[in-house]
């Protein structure tokens, strides 16, 4: 080995590892117990991991005496390996039991990616090379040179090494009695010899160098010789120096620091600069390729919706019910019909949910959503409410370099089946709203929301875009009912996708711009949209959703919500709910 011999990167795990043990240069091995340290080792500039039976336990919080089962270890070099792409040589100790053992050992390993492993001539379980060495039995020789040759077998990658640790020195069993075994190992087909000391100085291992004169790869680890300058194992011809534990040994000390300080000051605060940032955790977890994934992968690429939930109001015909909350924290069997709202939203994947409180905004139950509240609620509408809604979804958007996505709009008491917002946030339009088709009777309902579209509910047109006309609004019912009979309701849906949104800001700040702004409501934005030449596309449904407007609608919602919960509680109120919600709701 005197001549120095190309450089090159070889391709496997396996065959880089082998290039290490091989080459003329001195190489080192860093000790990692799972997949962050896996992955230090890598950023670090190692070009392989040891991954000790040590540190592994460790880890584990048990002993070093084969206490965590070989299955676990393998377990965790999984983890290693996908957390890092170098080579492993995995410290297993005797093989964990007799040659067949090593056999399905290396089969498992080359499986899982491992570039080789080292076993040590004790016998299973064994103990700590550093606790008691002298008292440690060592294994027969030739049954240990069996493994060896077993290993050897059952290997398929060519590449994959196998190390033979003589443990002589650590047992006192003398110098000839560590040259003879390791002479034999290497005949039984070892890649290379690990010859371990426990001597604070390096001299048996410069004595065993010189006497092994190059007959084979020398791994050797310095834990105890620490001290030994790192030149004099090059000049004595080492290949390989294991750094074993010292990524474990650095994380306890750092660990038992941190752990002491937060307890005795009972706070972050001394800690929090000297410690890893939350977001170092994140990127050395990769933690952005999941968001480009995510990306790719979700929801047809888009973005993730946003909802804006209009919930500023008490309720007419409420009030006996709202004096301490608003209408959206009324209870509907058993949660809050915000609630109801906001598993719905969930539901289909849309989770950056705004709620737009007002009258007692401080009732409202902030948890998975954000609250922004519409400070001027008594005096303003729906519209007001919403703009302070699409100010801070924008703010957000650009905060997260967002700037696209969805949002769909929804009035704060409603309840409906999830296959209509499915179907709405499904929709491809600009602008996509739900209409009632059964709802067509404005003499049994308030003005308000009245639709009238390009086409009445013909199912036989089933697929066909029907288009919004109009929307009747609380100041200009009179003169769009006159004429001809509403196609239905408008339930309080509108879905804007990423291509209808600067459109909508721009007839938002129309309306904005307006004095009577403050008292516009949603039916109002709708129809401005309409004039501006947008198209509204309608999906159409019959029933299956409820408003609560009053004491009424709040008292049958119970039953109606009963039959969204899984395992509806009596299959009567499931079937109630149905009819009551073909009733038709108010608003
Ligand atoms: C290990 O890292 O588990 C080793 C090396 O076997 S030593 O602890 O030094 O024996
Ligand atoms: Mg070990």
């Amino acid at each position: 080995m005197n001549a120095r011999q190309p450089a090159f990167i070889a391709a496997t795990r396996s065959a880089r590892l082998r290039q290490m043990l091989v080459s003329n240069e001195l190489e080192f091995m860093m000790e990692a117990h799972n997949g962050l340290s896996a992955r230090i080792v890598r950023e670090a500039g190692f070009k392989a991991i040891w991954g000790s039976g040590l540190a592994i336990s460790a880890q584990y919080g048990v002993r070093d005496n084969n206490e965590a089962s070989w299955t676990q270890v393998v377990d965790t070099l999984e983890f290693m390996a996908d957390a890092s792409d170098l080579p492993i040589l995995l410290d297993g100790d005797t093989g964990y039991g007799n040659f067949n053992n090593v056999r399905r050992l290396v089969r498992k390993l080359e499986q899982r990616g491992i570039a080789g492993v080292c076993i040590e001539d004790k016998q299973f379980p064994k103990t700590n090379s550093f606790i008691n060495g002298e008292a440690q039995p060592l294994a027969d020789m030739d049954e240990f040179c069996g493994k060896i040759k077993a290993g050897k077998d059952s290997q398929s990658d060519e590449n994959f090494s196998i190390v033979a640790r003589v443990e002589a020195l650590i047992a006192g069993w003398g110098m000839d009695e560590a040259l003879r075994r390791a002479e034999a190992y290497r005949q039984a087909g070892a890649d290379a010899i690990l010859i371990h000391s426990k001597l604070s100085r390096p001299d048996e291992i410069l004595e065993f160098a010189r006497e092994w004169a190059g007959r084979g790869p020398l791994v050797i680890v310095p834990t105890k010789y620490y001290s030994t300058p790192t030149e004099v194992f090059r000049e004595a011809g080492i290949s390989t120096v294991i750094w074993a534990n010292h990524l474990i040994r650095a994380a306890t000390s750092a660990m038992q620091a941190v752990a002491k300080e937060i307890h005795s000051s009972e706070t972050l605060v001394n800690v929090e600069d000297s410690i890893a940032a939350v977001n170092e955790i994140f990127r050395l977890q990769d933690a952005d390729e999941y968001s480009e994934a995510e990306d790719r992968y979700l929801s047809s690429g888009r973005a993730a919706g946003a909802a804006v939930v209009l919930a500023a109001s008490r309720g007419k015909g409420l009030e006996a019910v709202t004096e301490d909350r608003p209408k959206v924290m009324l209870p509907i069997a058993g949660k809050p019909l915000l609630r109801w709202l906001v598993d719905a939203f969930k539901k289909q994947g849309v989770n950056d949910i705004t709620v737009v409180g007002g009258y007692r905004a401080d009732a409202i139950d902030t948890a998975g959503i954000k609250l922004v509240v519409n400070e001027q609620h008594a005096q303003t509408g729906e519209l007001a409410s919403l703009a302070c809604a699409l100010d801070r979804v924008a703010l957000d958007r650009v905060a997260q370099d967002k700037l696209t996505g969805d949002t769909v709009i929804s009035y704060g008491d409603l309840l409906f089946r999830s296959y209509i917002l499915r179907d709405l946030v499904e929709s491809e339009a600009a602008f996509s709203v739900v209409v009632d088709s059964s709802l067509t009777d404005t003499e049994n309902a308030s003005v308000r929301d009245f639709a009238w579209c390009s086409a009445g509910d013909d199912r036989g047109l089933f697929g066909n875009k029907v288009l919004l006309r109009h929307v009747s609004s609380g100041q200009h019912a009179s003169a769009a009912i006159a004429s001809q009979a509403p196609h239905g309701r408008w339930v309080g849906l509108l879905n804007v996708r990423e291509a209808g949104r600067e459109r909508l800001q721009a007839v938002m700040s129309r309306l904005r711009a307006r004095a009577d702004f403050a008292s516009l409501d949603m039916p109002e934005l709708l129809n401005a949209l309409i004039e501006a030449g947008e198209s509204i596309e309608v999906q159409y449904v019959h029933g299956h959703w409820r408003g609560v407007n009053d004491l009424d609608d709040f008292r049958r919602a119970g039953d109606f919500a009963h039959g969204q919960a899984p395992f509806a509680a009596t299959t009567g109120n499931a079937a109630k709910s149905t009819t009551n919600a073909t009733n038709g709701a108010t608003r």
